[in-house]
């Protein structure tokens, strides 16, 4: 029997989205979400019951007892399984902050055209975290040690990273008792494949205790120096105005969308793009100027730092291209659908492959070098302005949000005390008093199984409504933004009224957009200022926190889960579990499942779960936060208890009678 095929409407909750999915139809074009209902996952694979890791097999466990050529287990397979996909996703983000670093080296010695040290203060302040003299010494001097120091983690042999020095005392403890601090960011990666070879590590905690180190090293590793350095490069994000979603593209300028996940090119192609020589070539070829744009974690990048508009998440690339108005997609690494390059055939988009470690059969390679960055990004913007004039029938949604990003955990605790006194002081005692429930950090993909965007806005909906904070990376922060949740008075009728008057209070939306998927280690700083702030426990797992993934599908998702929860965070996936395959319904083989739930509870204090309904997301989530609440002793949420103040409380009384108003406010008539 033929498979139901979904609508426009049921592949997405985005109207752009859908819009473009209908003129994909009528134009006879496949995208994801028709390849998806097309293509079943196969279900042995999906649930993690498939080795094939030697010619032996590949091995299928559909049966009770039944093992590999080899004699391996299931428990053992899953294991295998789960820990490759974790060393994929750590050195995807290891590799893009090995760039990073690479890239301050280059500006400190004055080799990187273009770039610049922007963030003085937070370099000075890494190196004297690290002991790097700061004194008498120029940001270059100092870039060029910090460098040094960070290039070094990556093929570090023995000892731990030095980074882990900044989690909480407790969870340094933790980790030391358990042997789980990364060696090197490298080191545990390669370690984690050699174990997976035929023949090697056969024992399912065993091989799960090292996908923790390997994940460690991504959190507490490579992507905390993407984030690092990205800041001291480009400037730590503070608040500004962006807008979201396809409708951000222009009808009379050259349209230029950036994808993947590195700001290194697409922070020059920013720069580029308001050069006099840029503009003028794009005014010469009939068009306005260049109109920046991005997808995916590129876009986040520039959205925070810049304001360029985000064009869409994951699930947009395709559609973005739909409209016709592309003149370019340039893109990094990581998150890039091959699809792209023969869909743009059908457009006049050039699809543009940037770096040395990414290129795509069909389409123009202009590889990145940072030694003459600037040059490459005109470059790439005359290619892309060239390709105007064949720019055939468009379409453009006339969709597009507002949005607030750009809120790094140095802006957070600024806007919570000020420059003299920032502090995390009153964000702790909002969730102490009761104001704030909890805090919920919602990150990760969009994911084609799924309706787009659908579980990231109903959680984020109903979380907030219960007076929990909501902090976003990645391609669900998009989804909010989209939704108009990242502006900070819109949104705010749909929020709990604690969390009402504290995000009125500070002026900041209820949903707080934290980055790209590499600034998940943003997450991490804040939990570990919060507990150091006290009055919330001693460490990271006596918080009233959760994070939750719930249209996830990378790799990078399943390294991110694993450091937070071995950081202290509860972490919720949305979907299938990659080892949740029993290979009979009678079967007990559990065992992986146990380890990642129970067993981290146990070892870590905080457990994975993957969890498919958002409704049972949502309860866990709550369940959790209230019963870190009971444990620390503090009052049980009371949704009727706050409110009564704030701009809310003067907009009541705004519609009373003067005399009304004063026995309001006085509690009895004032002459
Ligand atoms: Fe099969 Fe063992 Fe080879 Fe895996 S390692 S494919 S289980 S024989
Ligand atoms: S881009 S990893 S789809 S969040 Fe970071 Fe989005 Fe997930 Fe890629």
């Amino acid at each position: 029997m033929p498979r139901k095929k979904r609508t426009p409407e049921e592949f997405s909750i985005d109207k752009a989205a859908q819009e473009m999915l209908i003129r994909a139809e009528d134009l006879g074009l496949g995208t994801a979400f028709t390849r998806a209902d097309d293509m079943s996952p196969c279900p042995i694979g999906a649930d993690g019951l498939c080795c094939k890791i030697c010619s032996m097999g590949p091995c299928r466990i559909t049966k009770d007892g039944l093992t590999g050529v080899c004699g391996a287990t299931v428990d053992t397979i899953q294991a295998r399984n789960l820990i490759r996909m974790i060393a994929a996703g750590s050195a995807a983000h290891s590799d893009h902050g090995r760039d990073m670093a690479f890239t301050l080296k280059a500006t400190a010695n004055g080799e990187a055209e273009g770039y610049v040290i922007r963030d003085v203060a937070k370099l000075r302040e890494l190196a004297a975290i690290y002991d790097i003299p700061i004194e008498d010494r120029s940001p270059e001097e100092i870039a060029n040690d910090l460098a040094d120091l960070y290039i070094a983690q990556f093929g570090q042999q023995r000892g731990e990273l030095v980074l882990v020095k900044r989690a909480t005392e407790n969870r340094q403890k933790i980790w030391k008792e358990l042997g789980v601090i990364p060696r090197g960011i490298d080191r545990e990666t390669v370690e984690a494949l050699h174990r997976t070879h035929i023949g090697d590590d056969q024992d399912a905690e065993h091989l799960i205790r090292h996908a923790v180190k390997t994940a460690l090293a991504d959190g507490w590793g490579g992507s905390m120096i993407g984030t690092d350095v990205s800041d001291i490069l480009f400037g730590t994000p503070a608040p500004m105005l962006g807008q979201a979603n396809l409708g951000v593209l222009k009808e009379d300028m050259v349209n230029v969308v950036v994808h993947g996940h590195e700001p290194t090119l697409s922070e020059m192609i920013v720069a580029a793009s308001q050069t006099p020589e840029i503009i003028e070539y794009a005014k010469k070829a009939g068009a306005k100027g260049v109109n920046l744009s991005g997808i995916c974690c590129t876009a986040n990048e520039i959205l925070m730092r810049q304001g360029v508009p985000a064009a869409g998440n994951f699930l947009q690339q395709e559609l973005a291209i739909m409209t016709g108005a592309v003149e370019a997609m340039v893109v990094d690494v990581q998150c890039i659908m091959q699809a792209l390059v023969g869909l743009a055939e059908n457009f006049h988009t050039k699809i543009i492959t940037t770096s040395p470690k990414v290129k795509i059969k069909g389409a123009t390679h202009i590889e990145f070098d940072e030694h003459k960055a600037l040059t490459i990004a005109k470059d790439i913007l005359k290619n892309a302005i060239d390709n105007f004039a064949k720019r055939g029938d468009t379409q453009i949604p006339d969709v597009r949000e507002d949005l607030v990003p750009g809120f790094s955990h140095e802006y957070i605790n600024y806007m919570l005390g000020g420059s003299y006194r920032s502090s995390f002081r009153p964000l702790n005692d909002a969730i102490m008093s009761g104001r704030i429930r909890g805090v919920a950090a919602i990150v990760g993909c969009n994911n084609p199984r799924n309706q787009h965007d659908a579980m990231h806005s109903e959680i984020t909906q109903e979380l907030l409504k219960q007076d929990v904070l909501i902090v976003e990376t990645g391609c669900s922060s998009i989804a909010s933004a989209k939704e108009g949740l990242l502006v900070g008075e819109a949104g705010l009728d749909k929020v709990g009224p604690g969390l009402r008057e504290i995000c009125e209070t500070i002026g900041i939306p209820p949903v707080l957009h934290m980055g790209s998927c590499v600034d998940n280690t943003r997450i991490l700083t804040v939990l570990t200022q919060m507990v150091e702030e006290g009055g919330l426990g001693d460490d990271v797992d006596q918080i009233p926190a959760v994070g939750l993934a719930p249209e996830w599908m990378s790799e990078k998702a399943l390294s991110i889960g694993t450091y937070c929860a071995a950081s202290g965070a509860y972490v919720i996936f949305g979907g299938v579990s990659p080892v949740s395959g029993k290979p009979s319904r009678i079967s007990d083989s559990d065992l992986v499942t146990k380890i990642i739930s129970d067993g981290w509870e146990e070892r870590y204090g905080a457990r994975m779960d993957f969890i498919a309904e958002a409704d049972e997301m949502i309860e866990a989530t709550l369940a959790h936060i209230d019963k870190k609440r009971a444990d620390l002793g503090l009052p049980e949420y009371d949704p009727e208890a706050f409110g009564q103040s704030g701009d809310a409380r003067m907009l009541e009384l705004e519609e009373l009678s003067l005399a009304d108003r004063r026995q309001a406010i006085y509690g009895a008539p004032v002459a």
